[in-house]
């Protein structure tokens, strides 16, 4: 294809299809088509899986019975890509997809991108197979090992819901309840485990499939309005109130709506850089830079608040820990989260027991207009603040603060929507000043999830008119590299960006503390995380799979010609790779690293 029809394609912006030849009408179905139905009911546009027998039923039902549209099937090399891909696709546009994968070890593949939508609060639709569970009706060998007790078991702790229906009407109702509850906050996968023989067996006629409508999800909790009094009486009494922006919707009403509460209240605001963009981090209001761990400013914002509004805010107690160590919190706090709902016993994803004043169990999202309203006049516009200033790398080091810039540059002009920072960038580096600007990172820590949230973004946001990209290091490329090819096969166009130390550095760090701690020596910390000798050329990797590659590029004054080339390929239609080949250091004033306090 050359670059004038990537252009006429990217206009129309449909991803590429895999069309089937027809299939005579039937007037008997199998189970697999009254599910493949539901799946189409339930709005699902497209299931990301990797194949197998377990669930070939279902797979013929998508391909011959739905015709592969609605849900349309991404193929996905692994299928921790697959869960990654809806994961991503739940973050950028808020709507709910689906992955399938195959009986115990598919799913075994899928665990750890299964736990970050968890951790993430990212509504997937994990589909399953195992079986047949009727041990006489099992092929010898294959159908015996891939069948288990409670499957899933493997997933429960770290899904919504889970269930193995027995029947075709109760695959039906469990499809409905598996989709209500993930689209329900705190949102989060659910994963439905559908025994091959029910998916084979003929059913007869099509049965008349229940109204979706009537079994969708809840509309948002309110607060309470004596509590919705309460926060608006404790924040009209604050001196100086502070935001805490966490957990948010991508919805620019509700962006507009926070800075409406900020600017009433005159509170300063505070990002995280693992979720997703909740505030413009260049409003005056903004005490930045947004980090992992707080930053000096942030931090000494916080320990001068009479007033904190947690708005969902990841690890409140863990924050509060940062400034106030284990003293208690002076300031009165203002709780606004639904995330308790999700508190289990396995994972301490909940973090640290935050304390609190006033609970408001609700989305912030509808909190936060009603509050506002119920604020007395706004208060007088600070003149003491103003916006933060992204600063300038010096010298002529290929730093992440280098790739950062000339990032900017090649992308001044384009509307970004960047899914993914490599661990060590610094909030300074660019500014967020929409909903889709930034989507945070994966949830749960692991590595390998960067391309496949990004390619779940690119696709929601396709025909947006925005440029998808991610920034991730070469660690995170290498462990999810595969998922590329979903990309370019679906001609999804999609920028990706390698911080590439050749190393697992953040390790690198870990081992340097060690040593220091125990007297050894620091000049040791690169083995067994160094990735070279050889380097490994990643653009070739991108150039494998259909991708572009570009690179590697290892010259401060080549970068932004080179972003700027790849962000052209992009907005043509590409998928494209540039290897930036950055030093083995993160910026010494970073906001990601915990303080000295808590660097352990
Ligand atoms: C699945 C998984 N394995 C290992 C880790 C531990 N870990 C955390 S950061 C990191 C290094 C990531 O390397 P890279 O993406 O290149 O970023 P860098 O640290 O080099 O900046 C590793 C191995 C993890 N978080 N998840
Ligand atoms: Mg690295």
């Amino acid at each position: 294809m050359n670059a004038k029809d990537m252009k006429a394609r990217s206009a129309a912006a449909p991803i590429h299809f895999d069309a089937p030849v027809d299939s005579p009408p039937q007037s008997e179905v199998w189970g697999s088509d009254v599910i493949a139905a539901c799946l189409r009911a339930l709005d699902l546009p497209y299931i990301a899986l990797n194949p197998g027998a377990s669930y070939r039923g279902l797979h013929d039902s998508v391909v011959n019975f739905l015709g592969n549209t609605r849900p349309q099937m991404l193929l996905t090399l692994h299928e921790e890509s697959a869960v990654a891909i809806a994961q991503g696709y739940a973050k950028a546009c808020e709507r709910m997809m689906g992955a399938v994968v195959h009986s115990n070890v598919g799913l075994m593949h899928a665990t750890m991108a299964v736990f970050n939508a968890w951790c993430d609060r990212a509504p997937v639709m994990l589909l399953g197979a195992t079986g047949p569970w009727d041990a006489a009706r099992r092929r010898p060998w294959i159908d015996w090992i891939h069948t288990v007790s409670d499957q899933g078991a493997l997933v429960r702790d770290y899904t919504k819901w889970d269930n193995q229906p027995g029947s075709v009407p109760a695959a039906i109702e469990a499809l409905l309840r598996a989709a209500r509850i993930a689209r329900t906050a705190p949102r989060g996968p659910v994963y439905v485990n559908l025994d091959a023989a029910l998916q084979e067996a003929k059913v007869g006629a099509m049965p008349v499939l229940p109204d979706v409508a009537r079994y969708a999800e809840p509309p948002p909790v309110l607060p309470g309005p004596v509590q919705v009094e309460s926060a608006a009486r404790m924040l009209a009494a604050a001196a100086r109130p502070v935001i805490l922006a966490g957990r948010v919707s991508r919805s620019l009403q509700s962006w507009q709506e926070r800075i409406a509460f900020a600017e009433t209240l005159q509170a300063r605001v505070i990002t995280d850089i693992k979720q997703a963009a909740a505030f413009p981090t260049d409003h005056p209001l903004h005490a930045g830079p947004p980090g992992s761990f707080l930053a000096a400013e942030p931090a000494a914002v916080l320990r001068e608040a009479d007033v904190i509004v947690s708005l969902d805010w990841n690890d409140l107690a863990g924050t509060l820990k940062q400034v106030f160590g284990d003293t208690p919190v002076p300031a009165r706090v203002i709780q606004i989260s639904l995330d308790q709902h999700s508190h289990r016993g396995w994972s301490a994803d909940h973090q640290g027991l935050p304390p609190s004043d006033l609970y408001l169990l609700c989305e912030p999202d509808v909190a936060v207009p009603l509050i506002t309203a119920a604020l007395p006049a706004p208060r007088a516009r600070r003149t003491d603040l103003a916006p933060a200033t992204i600063p300038v790398p010096r010298g002529d080091a290929v730093s992440i603060h280098a790739l950062a810039h000339a990032f900017n540059a090649a992308t001044a002009a384009v509307d970004v929507c960047l899914t993914r920072v490599p661990l060590g960038w610094n909030g300074q580096y660019r500014h967020f000043r929409h909903p889709l600007d930034y989507l945070g990172t994966d949830g749960g820590g692991g590595i390998g999830s960067g391309l496949g949230n990004a390619i779940g973004s690119a696709l929601a946001l396709l025909g947006s008119g925005r440029l998808t990209a991610a920034i991730v290091g070469d660690g995170d490329f290498l462990m999810g590299v595969t998922a590329l090819w979903t990309a370019a096969h679906y001609r999804i166009p999609l920028l990706v960006v390698v911080a590439n130390n050749r190393s697992f550095f953040n390790d690198e760090m870990h081992q340097e503390r060690v040593a220091v701690a125990r007297g050894r020596p620091v000049e040791n910390k690169w083995i067994g995380q160094r990735i070279s000798e050889p380097d490994i050329d990643l653009a070739a990797m991108a150039r494998a799979q259909g991708a572009e590659g570009i690179g590697p590029v290892t010259r401060v004054d080549e970068l932004e010609r080179m972003l700027a080339r790849a962000v052209e390929r992009v907005r043509e239609g590409a998928v494209c790779v540039v290897d930036v080949r950055v030093l083995p250091g993160y910026d010494a004033n970073m906001s990601g690293q915990p303080s000295a306090a808590h660097k352990r």
